[in-house]
């Protein structure tokens, strides 16, 4: 293969690798949802051990804070793939169902939580308590805002 058509194909799979969540494709809705769940419950668990040191329930760990805050940044995109058409039912799920009919609106919520996750782990990496607090405030809220209007109890 020539070097142009190798180059080609280099970049064709890292651009691949890069769209993944958004082209991700799945068998069945029920595969869709444990899927979006599991992003997230993993996401959860992550931010709760970061939550824990925030609010003085564990000792601060700067090393372990920014292992967290990485799982949780590079977790942050996967999910919302999981939420395509038609997969509103197919397992127990607790997503309302503005999630499909205000589909730009939840995008936005996912995209400012995004934001504020990255924002998280930049804070996790100064090493500094106050910093993690205020990141870690801005981040809980962006999951509260999506969860409160799009989550059913
Ligand atoms: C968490 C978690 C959430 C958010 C949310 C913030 O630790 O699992 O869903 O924080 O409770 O308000």
């Amino acid at each position: 293969m020539p070097f142009k058509a190798i180059a080609f194909a280099a970049a064709a799979s890292a651009a691949m690798l890069l769209s993944l969540p958004a082209a991700a494709q799945f068998a069945k809705p029920e595969d869709s949802i444990k899927y979006r769940q599991s992003a997230l419950f993993m996401m959860g668990q992550h931010f709760g051990r970061i939550g824990a040191m925030v609010n003085g329930k564990a000792p601060y760990d700067a090393k372990a804070a920014q292992a967290n805050a990485d799982v949780v940044a590079s977790l942050a995109s996967l999910p919302w793939a999981g939420f395509g058409p038609g997969t509103d039912k197919g397992a127990p799920t607790k997503a309302k169902p503005g999630v499909w009919s205000e589909h730009a609106k939840f995008t936005e919520y996912s995209e400012k939580l995004q934001a504020e996750v990255a924002k998280l782990d930049a804070a996790a990496k100064t090493g500094n308590l106050d910093n993690l607090k205020t990141a870690f405030g801005a981040a809980a809220n962006a999951c509260k805002t999506c969860h409160d209007a799009y989550r059913a109890r």
